[in-house]
Order: structure tokens, then sequence, then C-alpha cells
């Protein structure tokens, strides 16, 4: 839609902000300027049926990422090393010869393992990524496919698997007609929701109170969703799954479920909670027992409640148990497929329905040094970087990392940083020069969310409510400019046109790149067509969005199991309940340990909006939180320098006094640790003082939830004040190379 405006100059356009699981719908302003058309202002959609005008100062950083004089438009290649690196801007056609080359020598030389592939967050908010950049990845036929799932949401993908029989089949909390939300390990005021699309979910509260709702939160963090909420407890890190379980043990002890007739398990459920009372869980967790058991009351009395946990319950130890529990909170109670309880979306474009992904499979294959499962064709991103080190048939020697910046988000991030220096080869496809792609040979970039057309394919499956929204490009594409499919379609195809293939293998080949040679467009075009709910046509007439009505029950018939039945005890967490009850008699930190835990802040997305003149301005928010106790008992004072140490390493950054977090534990945001040689694309960060420290610095690659997810919140750590000799930079050169000290591993 283009409208008028007075300025004859500026236009407005409508777009989607790909930036979180938000997906609000934006109004952009476009002014024309001698040197192209720039953006001016951004505004959220009222008129969008999901996002309802809400935009947050992200969506407004938009355009700050779409101005950066640093963001890479040309294909850059490296030459030289290390804080000696410089970078030559090279042709699209020479680039793409580079690294095809590069990748195809290296699995020609050593096998095809030996090709590593890491996939970043930014993926899953790109069309082209998901209709080409997955096919590239499958081309690589490489085990050693890794990706930020790893360090996120696998354990919500493994539990909807094993009980619903999709990994994609995750329900969703029906927010605007529940009257009780728990809220476990999640901090959707500021990120906004996740595996949750709630575009404004501040007003979504403010009218669940309105209805008479409440929402309960647990978090060791007062957090922002905890300000608002009816009710906040503190939570010991990585005491979620024996506090929900004793409250499923007391739903079942006090006969409160209310079980459809398509559940099995719940007699295997009952026996496997037995011994896990409340009275145990309170040891652990800070919790009072008869809370547990009035939560538990409270749940089941609601009528219509919604149990939902996030980021702090899968990334610890116990990640997969803790979903388990509120997958069963939600079955017991009557609340799965239930308005106002947590169901199932019905999109436009059918992803789980069609088998547009796979259901999932676990233990396919194991990586090579520390035997770790594949899950859906994913190792652990924990185990990359020995896969990477450790000499061998199978050694990962050469690198495609494809909108991701692994060296800042995932365990021992340094750690992988140095090991990433010993590679032959490293592609990597992004925007940015940033702490994990300056270690690349060649990297490639694509245009930008705002050059390209999008259609959700992810967060529609996933929202509150069913919609769908096709944005067209709402700036032109630059002249020479790649958009994101076309790489992955010009890699790929050269790539596969290097290896011989006879018969069907050559007819297969004919096939793929046929599809590799349609748009990412041209497919939704005809996805849309298979699914019957909209067409691309009638989505281009309303670039705001189509609403295709709330959430309806759906099931059994729904259900991706063979048996259309729901598999409520599955062994492999009934397996990991006795992990469970031994740390139940262990304490989770050694005397004078902390437990670490992340934090996301408003204005900050993941590791990469660093360079955003908006997002970069104002008060520092990197320190390290600590409880005033804590900081008494340690000879500090807020303000000062303090050196963190954890098994893997040690960081130096300032503390923050403050009574938001319990006693005992630590918060660091992710996504921090900035600066140094070649990382351009978070200048900014660095010059504006908030580069702050990397909390991946001090998470372990051997802290593992059972499915393989990184288990980052829940860290024992020590703190000390930080001494004369330290260099202020936070990475202190001495701690950076001491090798880690072997792991406890029964503490995981
Ligand atoms: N300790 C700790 N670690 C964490 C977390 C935590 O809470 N605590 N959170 C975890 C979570 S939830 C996630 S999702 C991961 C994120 O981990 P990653 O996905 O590895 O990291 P991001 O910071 O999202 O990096 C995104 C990269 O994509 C690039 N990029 C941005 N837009 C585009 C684009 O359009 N195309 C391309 N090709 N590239 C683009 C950026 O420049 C950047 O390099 O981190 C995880 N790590
Ligand atoms: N502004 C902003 N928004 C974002 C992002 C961003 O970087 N910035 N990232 C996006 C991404 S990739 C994702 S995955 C989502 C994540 O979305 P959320 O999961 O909502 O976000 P987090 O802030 O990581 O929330 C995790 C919470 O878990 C708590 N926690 C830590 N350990 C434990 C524990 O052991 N038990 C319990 N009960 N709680 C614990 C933390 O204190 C924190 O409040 O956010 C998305 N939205
Ligand atoms: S909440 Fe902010 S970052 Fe997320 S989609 Fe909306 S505007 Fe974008
Ligand atoms: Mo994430």
């Amino acid at each position: 839609m283009t409208t008028a405006p007075t300025d004859p100059e500026s236009t407005t356009r409508l777009t989607a902000c790909n930036l979180c699981e938000a997906i609000c719908g934006l109004v952009l302003t476009i002014e024309q300027r001698p040197d192209g058309p720039a953006v001016t202002g951004v505004r959220g959609n009222a008129g969008d049926p999901l996002s309802r005008g809400h935009v947050c100062p992200k969506g407004v950083a938009i355009a700050d990422v779409q101005a950066d004089p640093d963001r890479l438009r040309t294909p850059v290649r490296r030459v030289g090393r290390g804080a000696d690196a410089t970078w030559e801007e090279i042709s699209w056609d020479e680039a793409v010869r580079l690294a095809a080359d590069g990748l195809a020598d290296t699995q020609q030389q050593h096998g095809r393992d030996a090709v590593g592939v890491y996939l970043g967050n930014p993926n899953v908010h790109s069309l082209g990524a998901m209709t080409h950049g997955v096919r590239l990845a499958k081309t690589l036929r490489t085990h050693n496919t890794y990706s930020a799932t790893s360090v996120d949401q696998l354990p919500a993908q493994l539990l909807a698997w094993q009980l619903y029989g999709h990994q994609l089949m995750i329900p969703v909390p029906d927010l605007d007609r529940t009257e009780l939300f728990l809220v476990v390990g999640a901090n959707p005021m500021a990120s906004n929701g996740s595996l949750m699309t709630v575009p404004d979910f501040p007003a979504r509260v403010r009218e669940l109170k309105a209805r008479g709702g409440r929402m309960i939160v647990l978090d060791p963090r007062r957090t922002e969703t905890a300000a608002v909420a009816d009710e906040h407890h503190f939570v010991r890190p990585g005491s979620d799954a024996a506090v929900l379980l004793a409250m499923v043990h007391t739903l079942l002890a006090e006969d409160l479920t209310d079980v459809p007739s398509y559940v099995r398990g719940v007699e295997a459920v009952r026996l496997a909670v037995a011994d896990l009372t409340p009275e145990r869980a309170a040891a652990v967790s800070g919790l009072a027992a008869e809370e547990i058991r009035r939560l538990a009351r409270d749940f089941a009395a609601a009528g219509r409640a919604a149990a939902y946990g996030r980021m702090g319950l899968s990334t610890q130890g116990f990640g997969s148990l803790g979903q388990w529990a509120v997958h069963l909170l939600n079955v017991l109670t009557g609340n799965l497929d239930r308005e106002g309880g947590v169901m199932f979306t019905e999109p436009a474009i059918d992803v789980v329905g069609r088998g547009l992904v796979g259901r999932g499979h676990l233990g396919a294959w194991r990586s090579r040094v520390r035997g770790l499962p594949e899950f859906s064709g994913e190792l652990p991103v924990s185990a990359l970087r020995e896969e990477i080190t450790t000499p061998g048939e199978g050694q990962v020697r050469a690198l495609l990392t494809v909108a991701g910046n692994p060296v800042l988000s995932t365990p021992d991030g340094a750690g992988l940083s140095r090991a990433l220096e010993g590679l032959d080869f490293m592609v990597s496809v992004d925007i940015y020069l940033n702490e994990t792609t300056r270690h690349a040979d060649v990297v490639l970039p694509p245009t930008t969310a705002l050059e390209r057309d999008h259609y959700d394919l992810v967060f529609h499956a996933l929202a509150v409510r069913n919609t769908a929204r096709f944005s067209p490009a709402v700036l032109p594409k630059p002249a020479g400019s790649r958009h994101d499919w076309e790489i992955f379609r010009d890699l790929a195809l050269r790539i596969t046109g290097r290896r011989p293939a006879r018969g069907t293998a050559r007819l297969r080949r004919v096939a793929d790149a046929a599809v590799l040679r349609t748009s990412p467009t041209r497919l939704v075009e005809l996805l849309l067509l298979a699914g019957r709910r909209t067409t691309l046509r009638a989505l281009r007439a309303h670039p705001e969005g189509v609403d295709l009505g709330a959430l309806r029950p759906v099931l059994p018939g729904r259900l991706q199991t063979r048996d259309k039945l729901v598999h409520l005890a599955p062994d492999l967490v009934l397996a990991d309940l006795d992990r469970l009850r031994r740390s139940l008699d262990a304490p989770q930190a050694a005397e004078g340990e902390l437990l670490l835990i992340g934090r996301r802040h408003q204005r900050t997305n993941n590791s990469w909006m660093h360079n955003t003149p908006r997002l970069t301005r104002g008060k520092a928010r990197h320190q390290l939180l600590v409880h005033p106790d804590d900081l008494a008992a340690h000879g500090l004072a807020d303000g000062d320098r303090v050196r963190i140490t954890s098994r893997v390493g040690s960081v130096i950054t300032e503390v923050q006094a403050t009574d938001d977090v319990m006693p005992g534990v630590v918060s660091l945001p992710h996504g921090y640790g900035h600066g140094g040689p070649g990382n351009a694309g978070t200048r900014l960060a660095h010059a504006n003082g908030v580069a702050g420290v990397s909390v991946n610095d001090l998470t372990d690659p051997e802290r593992l939830d059972v499915s393989g997810n990184a288990a980052l919140n829940g860290v024992p750590v020590t703190l000390a004040p930080a001494d004369a000799h330290d260099d202020g930079t936070g990475h202190d050169a001495a701690a950076a190379v001491t090798e880690p000290t072997p792991a406890h591993s029964s503490r995981a």
C-alpha cells in the first residue's frame, strides 16, 4: 500500500518487523534522497490484526541497521589474521566461487563431516533462509550441523515431538482468554514473548487483569514481567523441575485432574512423581512446600489456566524435565486444547500438518568426540568446539556460519573463538563483521529485511491468534546486491555441480536445482494455494495482514502421533528422573559459589544490534547484578569492578547492587562482550562504553540438559574484587588461556 502524504518526496509503506517473535506490523516513512531512499520513520501499525499497533525500541532501530555505514554491502575476503587482518572487497562471482570451492574441496579431501554448519537465530526470521538456507545446509550432507536451537528451545521441540508427534507442535498459551497465566523462566515484558507470538504483551497482560485474571511468575530475578505480575516467587536456578513436578504430585495426590480421553500415561506419571513431594522441592528451590501446593490448587481451580516455560526453564540442567512438567500441568488439568488454556494454531501455511518440517528424530547419529545424540539433524552446539579441535577422521576443518554469532552466544565462546582460528577455511553469510564472522575467510552479506519479501513461516504457527501477512520488500534491491536465498542457491548449485552424479541421483539433482531456482515468494504462493485459507493475491491487497480467527480446539484430530494419542510419559524423560532425584540431595553450589543466570533487555537483540545509535545510547546495562547481602559478604560495593570466575573462564566487569536477584544468584546479560580487532559490526557498543563482557565466556559446554541443550543458567561462579593488574577490557589475557579444570558433571 502506498499513500500520498503531504511531502511528495516521502511515502509510507507497510511491512513487518522480523527482529523478534512478536512479528509486529510496521508503518515506515521513506524519504527519497539524492543518495537513495532512507527510512525516516517507524511506527506500529494499528491496523495489523495481530500486533494492533505495537512497536518497541528495537523495531524503531531497524532504521539504524538499514542506514548503518558499518553494515556489509559487498562480499569481503580476509587478508591476514587476527589483529593484522584486513578486508578486501570482492565481486559476488568471486565470493561464491571462493566460498563454494573452499567447502567442496574440504569435503572432497576429508569427507563430508569435515565441513560444519552453524545456523543462527535470524534464519528463522528470514523467508529465504527457511526456503533456501535449509536446502544449502542439506546439500552439504554433513553430520556436523549445529544451530542456536541447542542454546535455546531444544527441550521444547523434543517434548513436542514426544508428546504430540511433531517437534513444532508446540501448544501456545491462549493469552487473550486465559484466567491464570503461570510464567516460568520467561520475561515477555522484555523479550516480547517466545514460542508464543504475542505482540503487545504489556497490553494483553493489562487486559488479562481487567477481566479478573492473574499472572504468576517463577523466576530467580524480579524481572520486568514479575513487576507487573500478581505474584512473583523466587526459585533457585535449576530447581524448577522439582517445583513443577511437586505441583503435578499435588494435582495427582489431591485428585485435581481432568484428563482427556486421548491421553495415555497418567499412571506412569503418578508413579514417577510419587516421591517428588513439595517438601523435597522446597528444600532446593526456596519456595515453601505449602506455596507449591497452593499454586497447584489455584492452577487446577482457575478453569482456564495456561502454564508456560521459556528460556530460563529450557536452558538449565533440567530443561527437558521442566518442559515436561509444564505440559503435565496443562494436560492433567484439562487445559490442553481448551479455550484460555494452551492451544494449537492453524496457520495458512501449515508447516506441521503438511510435513514441511519433519516430525523429529533423536540419536540417528552421535557427535564424534563426546557421543552426544543428534536431534532432528542437529548436534548440540556445545560440542562444536571440540569437534574442531580434536584431530581424527571427521574432524571439522571448515565451517559455514549463517546469521549467527556463536562466539558470543554459545558456551565457552572464548574457547570457540580460539578454535575458529585453527580452521582451514570458514565462510559466513552475515551482514556484519563481528566476534564470529571476523574469523571467516569470506563473508557474503545479503540484502536487509527491508529489501526482501517476507512471509513468516514459523511465527504464525506459534501465535496467539491465527493470522497471515505477506510483506513485499519496502526498499528497492540495491544494484549489485543479492538476497540471502540467491546466495544459498548459488552456493548450493556450485557445490552440487562439482559432485559426479548419474542415474536417479542426476534426476534428483535436476529437481533440487529447479526448487533452488524458484523464489521464496513463488514458493509461498504455492504453499498458500495448497493450504486454501487465503491467497498471495489476497495478502498483497492487505499488507496489514488478514485475520483468520481465534485459536480453536483441534485435538485429537491434529495430533501428529501415529496413533492419534498424547503420550504423557515418554521413556526419555522418565529415564532422567534419577538424575533429578540425585540433585535434590546434593547442593547446587559449593561453599562460596553463586549461581549465574542471564537476562535480556528490551533495548538489546541477542548479540547483534550493538551498533545502532538508538540502542547503544543511555544508561549502561551490562553490569553483573548482585544481591546486597552477597556484595557485603564479598567485601564489595555497588559499582566496584569484580572478577567473575567459572570452571571455564574468568571476566571482569562492574557490579550493580539490587535485591531484584535472590541471594546466592547473580545475573549478566547475554549478547555482550564486544570490541577487539575486526569487529566493525559492534564498533559503536565499544565506542559508547556499553560493550560489557560475554556471559558465555563463563558458561560451560559440559553442562547439558538430557536433550543436549546447553545449561546456560545456574552456572556456579565465584566473585573476587578485581585487582589493579586487571586490564579493564573485561577479557583477562591470563585467564583466557588457562585450561579449564575438570567438569563437575554431577552438577549440570
Ligand atoms: N548465556 C546465554 N547464551 C545465550 C542465550 C542466553 O539467554 N544466555 N540466548 C540464546 C538464544 S535464545 C539464542 S536465539 C542465541 C542466538 O545466537 P546466534 O543466533 O548465534 O546469535 P545472534 O546474536 O542472534 O546473531 C545473529 C547474527 O546474524 C546476523 N544477521 C542479522 N540479520 C541478518 C540477516 O538478515 N541475514 C544474515 N545472513 N545475517 C543476519 C547478525 O549480524 C549476527 O551476526 O543465543 C543464545 N545464547
Ligand atoms: N529485547 C529482546 N527481546 C528478545 C531477545 C533479545 O535479545 N532482546 N531475544 C529473543 C530470543 S532469541 C528469545 S529465545 C526470547 C527469549 O525470551 P524469554 O525466555 O522470555 O527471555 P529471557 O529474558 O531469556 O527470560 C528468561 C528468564 O528466565 C529466568 N531464569 C534464569 N534461570 C532460571 C531458572 O533456573 N529458573 C527460572 N524459573 N527462571 C530462570 C531469567 O531470570 C529470565 O527472566 O527473547 C526474544 N526476544
Ligand atoms: S516487539 Fe519490537 S522487535 Fe519484536 S517484532 Fe515488535 S517491534 Fe520488532
Ligand atoms: Mo532464541
